[in-house]
């Protein structure tokens, strides 16, 4: 291994740099790989499409972004000496804070020598001669390394609404996860949000906090709950610092990485008033608390989830005044938790403000953008801004979004028209030495996302020492294990209420032409993958062939 990156003039008439390895994306996962690979003595190279670090964090800065995982759950766990100086200030963080957190650990590991800021790759091809994968990025720079490692994010391509008229609006357009840096200023306008998702309502709280007359486009209403945020205090700070080893050792032990782990009882088995009480106390408590802190049958149990489903539709009917607004606001085509649950903070009691309307969209659907607005089959409505919360081409979208060429010059987006292939969400037959982090049918995609990233991470700079100390320059999952896995993310899933709602987890939200509805994540539970992928590399990377 080299740790400077080598000219390798094989391959066409101008030099091209080499790398031992080449990631793509500077977010949570990109930034800690590098550091990982950079350890172990690799010559590593980072391109990243965003002018700086941070990935998600960099890109979503519409007002009203922050956490739905605890803070102190979320941050790097590596670092001890980082842990301790790094205050966080809320015990769920807003972007900016968290943005420079993410900077000043860039700062930090000397990670920014090795990332090309402003880069976006385009092509990625596998050379079968020699085992190297080639990239290139937009403005025609070409790299090669004999790993590749995509850290491109699972909610990373957004996507817009595909209405008719969407470019004619000659006001001011935003969608939240391509935010401008200077901050929008709301105050006084006519402003329309279309999306009532996670972001639809982060961003809908704050918007309705200035905007003269705020006008929220819903298409599918969420069962959100309460956030429960509030500012750490000092006593709590040092409670937190002192108690990271547990902190850590808790999401660790728990099924999505969270501090929030089931409880094994049945919703069925304990009585009415128990029942009513747990559910209150859950609603109350913040974060991801009732989804999952839940009794242990909601997601796969339909009576049960009727239950709790009726549970929040009753919350919901309580805080909002208007019958009509609250019956809009009260989810029926799917169950609690089947989705994403968005988490709020006086979400409801927007809707009891004069100046905020609510538009059902299966009622009145939009038929166009307008020059002035938005044309729905009742009214047209004319707005300064409209802003879109429409989504993200989930999971596979980042993928798509590269010419991704493997062995024999598969396409990576041909091999998964009809959903996702992979062995451990890890890599695919046909791509040898591309391994993606976080990828589909990965246990990170339903994940406190930065417990899982380690995980992957530390897997994957496992293996490049591996490969190094063994001599070995390729590896490739075999077929079956390929078959089995992707077999067993889908036994798994269809044991639970998920396909039941159209969701991102399934890849359906209709902004995404010929994208199948196929489920992208991996519901095995993070401990289980752990151990799986452990006793896989145990046995010497058992169901990969190493050359
Ligand atoms: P989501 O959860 O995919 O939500 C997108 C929202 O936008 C959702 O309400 C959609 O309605 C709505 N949408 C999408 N396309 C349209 C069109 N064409 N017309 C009307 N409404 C539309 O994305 P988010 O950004 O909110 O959250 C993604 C994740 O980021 C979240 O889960 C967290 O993990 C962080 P639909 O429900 O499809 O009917």
């Amino acid at each position: 291994m080299n740790s400077e990156p080598q000219k390798s003039p094989a391959h066409g008439s101008a030099s091209v740099d080499r790398y031992d390895a080449i990631i793509i994306g500077a977010g949570m996962a990109g930034m800690y790989q590098l550091f990982r690979l950079r350890e172990l003595g690799l010559s590593v190279r980072v391109f990243e499409t965003g002018g700086g670090v941070g990935g998600t964090w960099f890109w979503n800065r519409y007002p009203g972004a922050r956490f739905d995982s605890e803070s102190y759950s979320y941050g790097y766990s590596f670092d001890e000496k980082l842990l301790q100086e790094w205050n966080w200030t809320e015990h769920f963080s807003p972007q900016p804070e968290t943005l420079r957190y993410l900077e000043l650990v860039a700062d930090r590991l000397e990670l920014c020598k090795d990332i090309e800021f402003n880069s976006r790759i385009t092509t990625a091809v596998f050379d079968e001669n020699e085992s190297v994968w080639e990239v290139t990025t937009e403005s025609g720079r070409r790299a090669l390394a004999r790993l590749l490692i995509s850290a491109v994010g699972i909610l990373s391509a957004p996507t817009w609404p595909r209405i008719d008229g969407i470019n004619s609006f000659k006001g001011e357009a935003y969608h939240t996860a391509r935010w401008p840096h200077d901050p929008v200023d709301f105050t006084g306008k006519r402003v329309g949000v279309i999306g009532t998702g996670a972001t639809g309502v982060q961003v809908i709280q704050e918007i309705a906090k200035t905007a003269g007359h705020l006008t929220v486009f819903q298409r599918t209403p969420d069962y959100c709950t309460p956030l429960g945020n509030r500012p750490i205090d000092d006593e709590t700070q040092r409670r937190i610092k002192a108690s990271y080893p547990e902190i850590f050792a808790k999401c660790r032990g728990s099924f999505g990485g969270f501090l929030h782990e089931s409880d094994a009882r049945s919703t069925l088995e304990v009585s009415e008033e128990e029942r009513e009480a747990f559910w209150e106390k859950l609603y109350r408590d913040p974060g991801f608390a009732m989804w999952l802190g839940n009794f242990s049958d909601i997601l796969f149990n339909k009576e049960a989830n009727d239950l709790v489903s009726e549970f929040v539709r009753k919350k919901i009917r309580e805080r909002v005044r208007d019958p009509e607004t609250a019956k809009k606001l009260c989810p029926q085509n799917h169950g609690f938790g089947t989705r994403r649950v968005p988490q709020e903070t006086a979400y409801y009691e927007v809707y009891n403000q004069d100046h905020v309307d609510l538009v059902d969209l299966r009622e009145t659907p939009i038929e166009r953008i307008t020059a002035t607005g938005i044309q729905t089959s009742r009214a047209e409505h004319e707005f300064d801004i409209i802003v879109y919360a429409t989504g993200f081409d989930a999971v596979t979208g980042a993928f798509d979004r590269i010419d991704i060429r493997g062995r024999g010059g598969l396409k990576l987006k041909d091999k998964w028209a009809d959903g996702p292939r992979t062995y451990l969400g890890l890599q695919g037959v046909g791509f040898p030495n591309f391994l993606t982090l976080v990828g589909p049918h990965n246990a990170a995609v339903f994940c406190n996302i930065p417990r899982c990233i380690e995980q992957n991470v530390e897997w994957v700079t496992d293996l490049a020492r591996y490969m190094h100390e063994n001599g070995y320059t390729r590896i490739e999952p075999t077929l079956a294990a390929e078959d089995a896995w992707t077999q067993h993310v889908y036994e798994m899933v269809n044991m639970t209420l998920l396909p039941t709602a159209d969701s991102w987890f399934m890849g359906a939200n209709g902004n995404v032409p010929n994208k199948k509805r196929t489920f992208l994540a991996y519901l095995g539970g993070a401990p289980a993958y752990r151990a799986r992928c452990d006793e896989i590399a145990a046995k010497g990377y058992e169901g990969f062939v190493l050359e």
